[in-house]
């Protein structure tokens, strides 16, 4: 049995990176394994590999694979790397879906705190040694009694539900398929009833992943329904968000505030006037960022690396008519 790794494309620090890949190269002791760092070496380890371990495959790098059975991806989405061919195909696709439940709510509650407390005022004060605590005093707010409108109630939507509780707020929230009641959710719709949440969030949160019906979720019609003053924060796709339609309402004060995490395009150019929306917090797809990375996916790899040698059921199984 042949495996390789392929270690471009990740998000991920060297450190990071390299403390998974040690992980793996434990686990696969006894296995062929290459590690390949770049395309000309993949395009010939990938010609007779049965898996590969990686962060995303090209058409160009697909078209040299002759026996691959199984491609466990490196990242929770795989919306940035499946083509055509790819999904077509048999080969088996996971996922590390589930990996950044913790560390994604924890970075959407950082968000919503920075954005309530005013951290990004204060950064901006700091930098220039200026003491003035009139803007900060006067426009810091609370997140207790306020409403969170959380667009995907899967892992993630429900883990930042259980900590949004914590600071007493009201939670709200969209599922692609309701089925009962969820765990600190006070009110729960469908995904095609979107609008219910829109009007009455006073942070609205993405955390789906991007598929054909997710794609460009909120547009001028959504932020118009949003509640007066609202916060919008992404931590899902960028595709999913109209930035030209938030910019304006960022501008004119119909909303109050966002909080970014991913792009249309990414890196996000230095150009992009997303950069300079007023109220908004930026960071560079850093939301599931974290030194436990390699601790956490060796276990969904283990776990798949024993279903696929013994023939039992694997998990994250990408789905290919669901797209994600
Ligand atoms: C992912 C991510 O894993 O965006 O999909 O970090």
């Amino acid at each position: 049995m042949k495996f390789v790794i392929w270690r471009a494309y990740h998000l991920e620090s060297k450190e990071i990176i390299d403390d998974y890949i040690s992980r793996i190269q434990k686990l696969l002791s006894g296995h062929e394994l290459a590690v390949c760092e770049n395309v000309e070496t993949i395009k010939r380890e990938i010609a007779d590999a049965d898996v590969m371990i990686g962060w995303r495959i090209t058409p160009e790098v697909f078209a040299e694979a002759k026996k691959l059975k199984w491609i466990q991806f490196g990242s929770a989405g795989i919306d940035h790397t499946v083509f055509p061919e790819l999904v077509k195909s048999d080969i088996v696709l996971t996922t590390l879906s589930g990996i950044h439940t913790t560390v994604v709510a924890e970075h959407v509650l950082g968000m919503m705190l920075a954005l309530a407390r005013r951290f990004d005022v204060a950064a901006r004060l700091q930098a220039a040694h200026n003491y003035d605590r009139i803007e900060l005093a006067g426009t810091s707010t609370e997140l207790a009694d306020k409403t969170i409108g959380i667009i995907g109630l899967g892992k993630i939507g429900l883990n930042i539900a259980r900590l949004a509780k914590a600071f007493g707020m009201h939670v709200v929230g969209t599922k692609r398929t309701v089925r009962g009641d969820l765990p600190n959710v006070d009110e729960l719709y469908p995904a095609s009833n979107l609008d219910k949440i829109l009007p009455i969030s006073d942070y609205l949160v993405i955390a789906v992943p991007l598929t054909s019906d997710t794609s460009a979720l909120i547009g001028p019609d959504q932020i118009n329904k949003m509640k007066q003053g609202a916060y919008l924060i992404n931590v899902a796709r960028g595709a999913m968000v109209d930035h030209e339609a938030l910019g304006k309402a960022l501008k004119n004060g119909k909303l109050g505030g966002a909080a970014l995490d991913v792009f249309p395009a990414e890196p996000l150019p230095s150009g992009s006037p997303i950069w300079d929306l007023p109220n908004t917090i930026i960071t560079p797809h850093t939301g599931a960022s974290s030194a436990r990375y390699g601790e956490r996916a060796i276990k969904i790899l283990r776990h798949n690396l024993d279903a696929f040698l013994t023939g039992k059921q694997m998990i994250n199984i990408y789905q290919k008519e669901r797209g994600y």
